[in-house]
């Protein structure tokens, strides 16, 4: 499964609670980049500014990163995407990959909540890489570049809407209504 939103819709929240309850890797690309960036590693040096602006990291680190992780053995029985695919061509990546494992998406679940609550969640957080500018940068990314996913999932019959708003038990109810979960 996949799970889609802006920056600070609560991906990455729905998806640890999610996960468990699956007995599936709630995997996030966020989490992999700041850990990378936490411990000095090439990759983290590499990728640090771009996260620091709100910019997205480019696509081929993106697939190696994708690619290497869904091959590690606790994610042959599923696994629970968190920001990731964040554009059309990590898409068609993430696609290839599971082709190449005779496996396939089983559903995209869209998380939509309004900008201004995007933006009080996201200061409220106070992460390193959340500073008002790169939150904004952010949300400008995601219209251009991650928004067009969800045309290309509809299409696919895969996507799912949630209302995001409510408390995080609400949204989860929501979630798992939407999966029948
Ligand atoms: P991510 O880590 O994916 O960050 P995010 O989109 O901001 O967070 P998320 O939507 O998961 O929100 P959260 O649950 O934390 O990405 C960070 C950066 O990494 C990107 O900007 C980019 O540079 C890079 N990156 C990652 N993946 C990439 C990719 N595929 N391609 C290129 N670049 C990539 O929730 C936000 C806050 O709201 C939290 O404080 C939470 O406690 C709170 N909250 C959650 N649900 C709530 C609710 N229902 N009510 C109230 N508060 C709630």
């Amino acid at each position: 499964m996949v799970l889609l939103g802006a920056p600070g819709s609560g991906k990455g929240t729905q998806a640890a609670i999610l996960a468990g309850r699956l007995g599936v890797p709630a995997i996030s690309t966020g989490d992999m980049l700041r850990q990378a960036v936490a411990a000095g590693s090439a990759l983290g040096r590499s990728v640090e500014g771009t996260m620091m602006r709100g910019k997205l990291v480019d696509d081929a680190t993106m697939a190696e990163i994708v690619r290497r992780r869904l091959e590690e053995d606790d994610a042959r029985r599923g696994f629970l995407l968190d920001g990731y695919p964040r554009t059309v061509p990590q898409a068609g990546t993430l696609e290839e990959i599971l082709a190449g494992q005779q496996a396939r998406l089983d559903a995209v679940v869209l998380i939509e909540v309004p900008e201004p609550v995007l933006v009080e969640r996201a200061l409220a957080r106070k992460r390193s890489d959340d500073t008002e500018e790169a939150i904004r940068e952010r949300l400008v990314e995601y219209g251009k570049k991650t928004e067009p996913l969800v045309r290309y999932y509809q299409v696919r019959s895969l996507l799912r809407e949630v209302d995001g708003e409510g408390s995080v038990s609400e949204v989860t109810a929501a979630v798992s209504a939407a999966l029948e979960v």
